[in-house]
């Protein structure tokens, strides 16, 4: 008879499950307080002994360094322990899973970044990263308030010098917040009009939205921080703004704009037939030689990517679109000049096999934030940049070949067909941090 069957049961914080309960040879781990340190182990070592007479499965494991004494036990020497004499509490060891639960409601909808077969494993690269210390620049349309830009935003820019395009009164100046692109019928040399599309905020949001606040998103690098670089407005933008936008958000000098650090990585979602440019080569090139990736949208054309700039940039990390199914999506430009791919969205009329992200409500003008479903290469880039940022937080000093060999070197075989060509594959987040990471570790031999 053991000296403690005959004390009531007082259970003392004491998480016991039914089914442990049901069960009496089954153990678990158990955390026991004692109001006598000092004689903690003492009582330890005489419960294990006393445990022991009587046959149980139970034993004493260490002492814990913050206090308390770790025991594996039945659940019914738990229950006698909880009711024991200096016992004040016992505590289930339970499993700590890393970075915590996401909270963020339309996460799940998000298959983009988790889904197993098409998704791109961010989560896993989360165990090493969420982007801390990394800067990304968005060069596109600017931003619009969102809880999502809440704390994720530097100081950036607006780059467009045609103030009527830009519906702000002003050529450029230091606010970057998307006015709104809607067209009048006979604008841009359209017969209808068309809405905003707040194009700018959606991107920023795959990038950098914010991890623990519902409901809402989770972008890519959601410790990592975006400078909005306002480069397109009513019709698009001009190929010298998005030079100058190159120029500086690298670090570079642009007369009559103060210059900033270089950024880790620019994301340009945004196209223009033909060969690459002089210009955008020079800006480009520049950038890279500063430290800073170049990532770009190969575009919605459903043509060959190496016809269309700046994806067809010599040094730029061109990204082709994926469909929900995990096949290239039937609008994205293929082919050499494809890099590697992303989920970008099948673009079939069902939103949700689209990229759910940050946008203002507004026709027009702004109207209030929400959330909508995108689908183009212009989606599938900003999850590059993000994983660039994730990379650069791993490793500060990658360089910007290695980048790109990393993302090269890490893709996965692409889920479904692309016979005219996706590049390496699907982009894998948590595969390419983990090399990143390894890398760190172990110098990288150089040629
Ligand atoms: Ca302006
Ligand atoms: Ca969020």
């Amino acid at each position: 008879m053991s000296k403690y069957s005959g004390l009531p049961l007082v259970a003392l914080a004491l998480a016991v499950s039914t089914r442990a309960v049901a069960s009496d040879a089954a153990t678990n781990r158990y955390i026991v307080h004692f109001d006598d340190p000092v004689a903690a182990k003492v009582a330890a070592t005489e419960m294990t002994h006393a445990m022991a007479q009587r046959g149980s499965p139970a034993w004493h494991l260490r002492h814990l360094a913050a206090g308390g004494e770790l025991f594996e036990l039945t659940a019914v020497e738990a229950e006698a322990m909880a009711a024991s004499k200096g016992v004040v509490a016992i505590e289930e060891d339970r499993m700590v899973t890393p970075a915590g639960g996401i909270i963020d409601s339309l996460w799940r909808r998000q298959w983009y970044m988790h889904d197993p077969k098409v998704g791109i494993d961010a989560p896993v690269a989360w165990v090493d990263t969420r982007g801390e210390g990394a800067v990304v620049a968005v060069l596109d349309t600017g931003v619009t308030p969102h809880p999502e830009f809440d704390g994720q935003l530097l100081p950036g820019y607006d780059f467009v010098t045609d103030a009527q395009a830009a519906r702000d009164g002003t050529g450029r100046d230091d606010d970057p917040t998307d006015e709104g692109d809607w067209t009048e019928p006979g604008d841009c040399g359209a017969r209808q009009s068309t809405p905003s599309s707040w194009h700018g905020t959606h991107v920023t949001g795959i990038v950098v939205a914010r991890a623990g606040n519902r409901p809402g998103i989770v972008g890519v690098a959601p410790e990592a921080k975006v400078v909005p670089v306002r480069v397109m407005a009513r019709c698009g933008g001009r190929l010298s703004d998005v030079a100058d936008a190159i120029v500086w958000a690298s670090g570079g000098e642009v007369a009559g704009v103060p210059s900033r650090a270089p950024v880790d990585v620019i994301n340009l979602s945004l196209r223009v037939p033909g060969a690459c440019s002089m210009t955008m080569q020079r800006a480009i090139s520049q950038a890279r030689g500063r430290g800073t990736a170049v990532v770009a949208a190969a575009g919605n054309d459903s043509i060959k990517a190496s016809t269309v700039s700046p994806a067809n940039c010599p040094g730029v990390v061109s990204v082709a679109a994926l469909a929900r199914d995990g096949s290239m999506a039937w609008y994205s430009n293929h082919g050499d000049g494809v890099t590697v791919s992303a989920p970008g969205g099948s673009l079939g009329g069902m939103g949700v096999d689209d990229i759910l992200s940050s946008v203002d409500g507004g026709e027009r003008g702004r109207q209030r934030p929400v959330f909508k479903y995108y689908a183009g290469t212009s989606m599938a880039a900003p999850q590059v940049a993000g994983l660039v940022a994730l990379m650069r937080s791993a490793d500060p000093l990658i360089g910007v070949d290695d980048i790109t060999t990393q993302l090269v070197d890490n893709a996965r075989p692409l889920p479904g067909p692309c016979p005219k060509g996706c590049g390496a594959g699907l982009i894998d987040a948590g595969a390419t941090v983990n090399a990143v990471v390894e890398d760190r570790v172990l110098p990288r031999p150089r040629s």
